[in-house]
Formats: structure tokens, sequence, C-alpha cells
């Protein structure tokens, strides 16, 4: 290679360069006067220029039309799907070369870091929709690496609806709000969605996943991440090999309850979005590994699904995840718009080293993101956009369009060309130039299914049969919800017969909770080779911690201030955080003296934005709480959502004031501490350390399913 040619191509990237890379394009207001948009400073921006006091605005105030000019023309286009979302900065760090299988440059080494962006997002709901609604997530990752940017678009969910990219536009339209009302906003739970999904048996296993706990994610931080299409890796050599993507959250994956969600969703409809700011600013950066699965291309027809068949996964147990990586985000966006709304993702673009297949869901999205950002971004010059900008240098001959920001020198901007040296030349696979991957293709040009396509139930029984009991409890009540809710029964009748398929028993539990006739039980059409995945089980993926999770202590005048104090000290130890909780906001006086400082009042917050609830003792406190409803059903619901409570002292007569039952508390007998299906209590605490560290694990377990059938609590 030429020095030349050396320093065209070599960069240094490391976890900040994009950061740095962005520093040219921030605006600090800091000391500065207020301009006009050509840099002369404005004197007077509260009154237009007028023809006497009284009189009429002059057109030759430019001050004026320039701030209403640019006023009126803010808004863009939101996104056709995925519009409501939230991004972050961070970096990828390799684990180990893999180079045996791709000549990715951001996966040659170990400890390798490379910057990225991340947007989560819903799918269905407009921009301004809340976050908690039931809905696949969007897990999109832009790859700033040095040659060039690589997009990793994926889903919470690891299948999709449809096979078949040409059906996006139906699926779409089907479960947007519908076109004469435009109702509901950012549900599926209407008429039009499940007549397209009566309609399309392919659709079984992905609303499986959706109408599942996954449909609800407690936090982004807290859900998994998958590429959904098969991609390919190739190595230096020009080997190709299948593979899958998967990001596993440090956190373990957890969810939301049906009933929390939709209370949440009008409590704090930036709940998500909070919690992911939130978790930065206080240093808990959220953390995902990312896992592949390599398949071999000889092996390609070996599985009972195909493996371009974006309705199936590849079932961990079949191949196993190999863990390459860890994603972690660090920063918060500066601007919300220049970065979250102007961000551009493509799963078209790779870089060498990663490469398509033939799956035809895959072969439409390589079309259609770029398209759309075309009308989007208003022009071919997005890329232009900082955020979207590579790292990488970028030379080519395409020229003009809107907005373009590059001063392109020479004469020449064609190829070949002799004027200008020949320069932008193509590079060889060795300079890290682009090849497609040489794959044999041969049919007749045809529009038609594969035979291998047509299994559409045996995964969907799959995943049906890898649920523990409450997690198959909520997917029915979710059917029973989503269903109730379509009109004709006509169609509610057609999506019963179709779940009898998935699981004879889950039709007939649909059919009950719908008001439809049992379909009769059929034969399973084809059944796939596992019987159950345990890896498709939340219940399976629980680590032991609750770094991030957000207790709320209810409080009176009167509270018992060690206890608060020993709680506060130790779930910080642990990486958790409280906020004390009071009819007012204020300081409310220690029992044994010293002040306690409310954070949030009953009117600010609700237990629907806490992971688990501390009472402490102190009789006054207690008693005032035990008259005030707010509190009582602060714990009702928070026990109806199956989240871990705990008390102490005469803490434990507020939960025995409450509507909650079916557990064993403290000072019923036993006086120490009792810890029973997430319920701690120690009417006596004796060691505080040991009845925290119950607590802890119950916190750490997130939700207490077991209590379930309990929930005729009111709340
Ligand atoms: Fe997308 N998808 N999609 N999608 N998708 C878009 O591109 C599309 C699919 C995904 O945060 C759009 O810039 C087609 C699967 C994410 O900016 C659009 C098909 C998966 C995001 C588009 C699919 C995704 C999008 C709308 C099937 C999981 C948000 C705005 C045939 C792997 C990215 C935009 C962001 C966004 C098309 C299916 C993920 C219209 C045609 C499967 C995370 O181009």
């Amino acid at each position: 290679m030429s020095e030349q040619l050396k320093k065209a191509t070599h960069i240094d990237v490391d976890e900040k360069s994009k950061l740095k890379d962005l520093e040219e394009f921030r605006e600090y207001p800091e000391g500065q006067f207020l301009t006009t948009d050509q840099g002369v400073r404005v004197s007077e921006t509260d009154m237009s220029l007028k023809a006497g006091e009284r009189g009429p605005t002059l057109l030759e105030d430019f001050h004026f039309r320039e701030k209403l000019t640019h006023f009126d023309h803010e808004r863009i286009p939101e996104r056709i799907v995925h519009a409501r979302g939230t991004g972050a900065h961070g970096y990828f760090e390799c684990y180990e070369s893999m180079a045996e299988y791709t000549m990715a440059s951001f996966l040659q080494e170990a400890g390798k870091k490379t910057p990225v962006f991340v947007r989560f997002s819903t799918v269905v709901g407009f921009r301004g929709s809340a976050d908690t609604v039931r809905d696949a997530r969007g897990f999109a990752t832009k790859f700033y690496t040095e040659d060039g940017n690589y997009d990793l678009v994926g889903n919470n969910i690891p299948v999709f609806f449809i096979q078949d990219a040409i059906k996006f536009p139906d699926l779409v339209h089907s479960i947007k709000p519908e076109p004469d009302d435009e109702m509901p906003q950012a549900s599926a739970a209407h008429d039009t969605f499940w007549d397209f999904v009566a309609s399309h048996p392919e659709n079984a296993h992905m609303i499986m996943w959706v109408l599942s706990d996954r449909g609800i994610p407690r936090s982004y931080r807290m859900m998994q991440g998958f590429g959904v299409n098969t991609f390919r890796f190739v190595n230096k050599q020009g080997k190709g090999r299948f593979v899958k993507f998967h990001w596993i959250p440090k956190l373990g994956v957890h969810s939301l309850v049906w009933d929390e969600a939709q209370k949440i969703a009008g409590k704090d409809p930036d709940y998500h979005r909070r919690d992911l700011y939130e978790a930065i600013e206080e240093g808990h950066y959220p953390e995902y590994e990312l896992g592949v699965q390599i398949i071999e291309e000889e092996d390609e027809h070996k599985f009972d699904f195909d493996l371009l068949d974006a309705t199936k996964i590849v079932p961990e147990e079949q191949v196993p995840l190999k863990i390459i990586g860890k994603l972690t985000l660090t920063s918060k966006p500066d601007n919300f718009f220049a970065e979250v709304e102007q961000v551009a993702f493509c799963p078209a673009n790779v870089v060498p080293g990663i490469d398509f297949t033939n799956d035809p869901l895959l072969q439409g999205r390589l079309f259609s993101y770029l398209d759309t950002q075309l009308i989007r971004l208003g022009g071919p010059n997005f890329h232009e956009i900082p955020i979207n900008r590579p790292l990488a240098p970028y030379h080519n001959n395409q020229r003009d369009g809107y907005h373009r920001m590059t001063i392109n020198k020479g004469k020449s901007a064609y190829f070949p060309n002799t004027v200008g040296n020949g320069d932008p030349r193509p590079a060889s696979r060795e300079e890290h130039g682009y090849v497609h991957y040489t794959e044999k293709v041969e049919g007749k040009k045809i529009r038609a299914r594969s035979d291998s396509f047509k299994d559409f139930f045996s995964q969907a029984t799959l995943f049906w049969n890898s649920m523990t009991e409450p997690e198959k409890e909520h997917i029915v009540k979710a059917f029973h919800f989503e269903v109730g809710k379509v009109k004709s029964l006509e169609i509610r009748q057609r999506i019963a017969d179709m779940f009898a398929n998935v699981d004879p028993e889950l039709g007939r539990m649909i059919a009950e909770g719908v008001s439809v006739k049992v379909p009769e039980a059929k034969a399973p059409q084809k059944k796939s080779r596992l019987d159950k995945s345990p890896a498709l089980s939340q219940a399976n993926k629980v680590p032991d911690t609750i770094e991030s999770r957000k207790v709320a202590i209810l409080a009176a005048n009167g509270v018992n201030a060690s206890h608060v104090e020993q709680l506060l000290k130790l779930l910080k130890e642990k990486g958790a955080s409280a906020k004390v909780v009071s009819m007012t906001q204020g300081t409310l006086r220690g029992s044994g003296g010293g002040e306690v400082m409310v954070d949030k009042s009953y009117e600010t917050t609700a237990s629907v934005l806490f992971d688990a609830v501390f009472v402490p003792g102190g009789r006054e406190s207690v008693e005032a709480l035990k008259s005030q409803g707010s509190a009582v059903h602060f714990i009702n619901e928070a026990f109806r959502h199956c989240k871990p409570i705990a008390a102490t002292g005469e803490g434990v007569e507020l939960l025995k004031a409450s509507s909650i039952k079916g557990v064993k508390l403290s000072g019923e007998g036993e006086k120490g501490l009792v810890s029973d299906r997430g319920v701690v209590t120690a009417a006596e605490t004796g060691d505080f350390g040991q009845f925290f560290e119950a607590f802890r694990k119950a916190i750490a377990q997130h939700r207490h399913w077991d209590r379930e059938k309990k929930e005729m609590v009111p709340a």
C-alpha cells in the first residue's frame, strides 16, 4: 500500500471518537450574544418592527421573518414505524478476535473499542405516544468502525410477523390506527390488525412473543435485542457462514405487568426514556453482551425450519450462543432532534466481513430504510448529518442535492478519470474494499414461497411449551385484552381457531375469554424437534442483582428514621436507590429525633413507578399511613403487581390494614423475620442486615408471580 493510500484509509477509532467528532457541531450559548442565522447581533427580540406603535409589522424586519420562518419549518415527518424512540451514545468492546469468522474491523482484537449510537423504540405508536404500550421494541445500533458505519437494526423479539417484505405495508396499515377515525393509538387491540393476523398464519409465532411479557419490558436496559434476519459473516479468505445476532442485557430480562403498563402510560408516558437517561446520569451504564450463533454453510439444510425464514428462531439448544463482546451506553444525546430524530439506520449499512442472505424479509429491508429516509430527512445528503457521518473518511462521485455540506475539490466527478489522477479509486479486498459474497444463485423468476416456509405453528408451539405457568397465564390474558377489544365476533372466532393450532388448550382459553365457540381440537400439523427451549423463558434469565432498582419508602411524621437511613445506605451499596414518599413534600420528623426528607408526594408519584416498597416502623407514622387511602392503595397496587414489599416494626401493621392476603406476615405467631413470596416483614427487627438481605433477594427476583392468583386485591 502506498504511503498516500495508507494515509487516506487509516484512521484510529476509540470509544470516544464519535463524541469528539460531534464536537465540531455543538453550539454553546453561554456568555454569547443573540444573533440572527447570519451572525448579526440582535438588539431586540420581543417586539417586531412596526410602522408606528399601533401600526402594521414591516416586511423589512428580517429578524422577525427569520424567527417565524424557521419556527414554521421545524417539523419533519416522523418515522412511518418506530416513530417513538430514545437514544444514547456508548461503545462496543470486543472480547476475543473473531478473525476466523469475519474480517469486520471492530471484531478483530480482544479489547478493541468502537463507538456506537443506539436508538430504542416502540413500533406502532406516533412520536408522542406512551412508552409502555404492548409492542415490539426496536434496538438499533450504529457502529462507527474504521471501515465505515455498520448498523445492526434489531428488535427485542427474535422473529417477525411476516416472511416477505412485500407484506410490510399491509401489516403496518392493519396495525396502525384505523384510517377512518385514527384510533386506537399505539395499540394492536383493534379489528383491522386481528383481521390481518387471522389471514396470515405465519404471524402465529411473533404474536406469541408480543403477547408474552416481552411486549411490555420493564426497561430498555432489561430487554434482549436480536438481529432477527440471518446474516453472513465472511472472513479474509472469503469463507462465509450464517450468523444470528443477540444482545443480552447484564441486568436480566424483566417486564411490567399489563395493568401496571397501562397505568404508567398515564402517570409517566416517558417512563422508558426517563429510565434510560436517569440510569446513565446515575452512572448505571446499561450493558448488553453480544452473542452470535454461527452456522456453517454445509449445515444450512440440517434444521427443521428454513434459516431464511424470519418467523423462526434458531434454538440456542441447537446452536449455542458465543458471547463475543459488550455494548455499554455511557452518555445521553446533547440534543434529541439532532441526534435521536436525525439518526438514520439501515440494515444495508454493512462493512467488510458482514454480508446478507436471501431472506426475503431482509432483502426488502435493504431497500426500504434508505428510501424512507430520503423523504424523512429531505434529500440524499443525510449521511452528512453529524450523527450519521461515518468516522471513516468518505470520497466518491456523488454530488449536489439538497443541503449538500461537503465541498468536493477537483474537476472530475466520474470514474474512470484521468484529470483527477483516477481518484477516488476502488479498493481491493486487501485494502478493505467491500466485496459482495460470491454466492451461487439460480432459479426461475417466480412469485412463490418455498415449501420450507410453510410451517407456521411448530415454533409458536415450542414457545408456548417453553413458558412457565405464570408466563402462559399472561399470554392468555393478553389475548383476552387484545382480541376482546375486537368488535367482530367472526374475527375473534378466526383467532381462536388459528391459535388452537398452536395448542388446543390455548385455543380453548382464548375462545372462553372472548365469547366465541371453543375450537375443535386438531392434530398438530408439524412438531418442532425440541419439546422445550428453556432459553425462551424470561424466568430462566434472572441474575442476582438489584442494581438501579427503585424502592419507595412510605412514611409520615414519627417515622423510624434509623430504619430509613439503614435501608438507604444498604440499597446504595448494592447500586439501588429509594425515594421517600409521603402525603406532601417537605421534611418529616423522625420518631427518635432526626429528620427525613420527602422526595415525592402521592400526587407526584405512584407505586407503578417503583420496583419495590418498604414501610419502616414508627407508631405515629404508621397510624397516619393507615388512615391515608393513598398509602393503603400504594401497598395494594404493589402487591397486585407482584412486587416485593417489606416492612419493619410497626410498619407491618400497614400491611395488615391493607387488602393483601395469602402471605404470611411477621407478628402472626413469629415476631422475627418472615419472608413469604416477596413479602418480607420483621415486627421485631433484630438484625437489620439480615432483614435487608431477604428484601434484596426479593427485589432481585423482580416479581413474585406465585402471588398472582390473589389478584382479587382491589387496586
Ligand atoms: Fe424496520 N423499518 N422494517 N424492521 N425497523 C424502519 O426505517 C422495514 C423490520 C427496525 O431507530 C423504517 O428509518 C421493512 C424487522 C427498527 O431509527 C422502515 C421491514 C426489524 C427500526 C422500515 C421491516 C426491524 C426500523 C422506518 C420488513 C427487526 C427503527 C423508519 C419487511 C430486525 C430504526 C426508518 C430507528 C425502522 C422498514 C421489518 C427493525 C420503513 C420493509 C424484521 C429497530 O424503513
